[in-house]
């Protein structure tokens, strides 16, 4: 006899959730692959949950020194530059949500070791980090179950992240599958699924990795804050080949700068320089590196402008986060009551939902 899996509906309106940590300058690799989505989700018929994933920087940046509350504040303000908007999405502080090492604490005792010990992020990060003489720390190799905490502790149904984070939501979709079939009595999580469109890797100016933070260096990066001579700089300077021959692939570091180029530029700038490499033409890339630095900028100067407005001040952003944190964690709370009944701590769930 089969046992049927207990799996929970998805909701009514879809819960939509995603954060970002506060490990440095936003850049382009964040703007593509998390925050132009969250826009676009604000806008359709979806609860939308955008966060600044404090705790979540504690993975990598314990020895950085960064002041997390002002590097937090940051974040949001480029969140609400980019468009994020507070009246149609709850914009909120991880560490302010009490309960969320509490569900991170409870996933952990259902958390697969073997699939998390197997995730590529914590063996390239883990990697970098003791090329650099920094801790490697159980935090670090814990990620994606606090990942699975902040994504799981609303029930949410669509997780926008870049392509790196699709093993984690992976880990926290077994974490689920896991509480529901030892636990879900009364109280069921839902699946959370990645949002497809979002699942890309912007690549790094230079090398392979991708655009990042913390790796490849500056001239890998091109920063939300970046101003036009830097963006130039940066992009004249990357890494390209001698020239295009007919008939051949394209090599590794055209094939990056191309995905640049359809990213910020219109498809028929893009569809040209597709054909002048096709054609075999030569001594072009001066001028497609040009087109992809005033695209950029282009793209990012509006963003710097509200970045600087009074609507995306420190101030605002606090008076977003006073309003914010009490109904993100009467969310939680609800949740967590429901989790903790069901794993026979009815005393706590008692007193969170009495
Ligand atoms: N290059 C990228 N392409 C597509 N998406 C990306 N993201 C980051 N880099 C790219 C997406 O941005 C969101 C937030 O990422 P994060 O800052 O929380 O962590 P991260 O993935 O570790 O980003 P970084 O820049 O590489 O930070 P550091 O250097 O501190 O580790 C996620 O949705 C991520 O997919």
């Amino acid at each position: 006899m089969t046992t049927e899996a207990k799996v929970a509906p998805p909701n009514p309106t879809p819960i939509v959730l995603s954060g970002i940590r506060p490990t440095g300058e936003i850049h382009l690799g964040n703007y593509f692959g998390a925050i132009r989505h969250f826009i676009d989700l604000q806008e359709t018929d979806n609860d939308c949950l955008f966060f600044v994933a404090d705790l979540h920087a504690l993975t990598t940046a314990m020895e950085d020194k960064i002041d997390l509350d002002a590097a937090s504040i940051d974040v949001l303000r480029w969140y609400l530059a980019c468009g994020v908007d507070p009246s149609k999405a709850l914009i909120y502080r991880q560490s302010d949500i009490l309960e969320i090492p509490f569900f991170n604490l409870l996933l952990s005792m259902i958390a697969p070791e073997g699939e998390v010990r197997r995730c590529t992020t914590f063996k390239e990060k883990s990697a970098d980090m003791e090329t650099k003489n920094k801790m490697v720390t159980v935090g670090l190799f814990a990620y994606p179950v606090l990942m699975a905490a902040d994504i799981l502790f609303c029930n949410a149904d669509i997780v926008p992240v870049g392509e790196d984070q699709l093993q984690h939501l992976e880990i926290a979709r077994e974490i689920a599958r896991r509480y529901n079939h030892y636990f879900g009595d009364n109280h069921l999580i839902v699946e959370p699924q990645p949002l497809k469109t979002a699942a890309i890797r912007v690549p790094g100016l230079v090398g392979e990795g991708k655009m990042s933070k913390s790796t490849g260096g500056p001239g890998n990066v091109i920063y939300l804050s970046d101003t036009p001579k830097q963006i130039r700089k940066k992009v004249m300077a990357a890494v390209t080949d001698t020239g295009p021959v007919v008939g051949e692939p394209m090599s590794q570091p055209m094939v990056n700068l191309y995905e640049l180029l359809k990213l910020v530029a219109p498809s028929e700038v893009y569809e040209e320089y597709l054909a002048r490499h096709a054609t075999g033409e030569q001594k072009f890339y001066g001028y497609l590196k040009q087109a992809i630095a005033e695209h950029m900028t282009a793209l990012i100067e509006p963003i710097q402008a509200r970045y600087h407005s009074a609507e995306c001040s420190a101030e605002r952003v606090q008076e977003i986060l006073d309003a914010s944190s009490a109904k993100v964690r009467k969310i939680a709370q609800k949740n967590l009551a429901g989790m903790l009944k069901d794993m026979k701590f009815e005393h706590l769930a008692k007193q969170l939902a009495p």
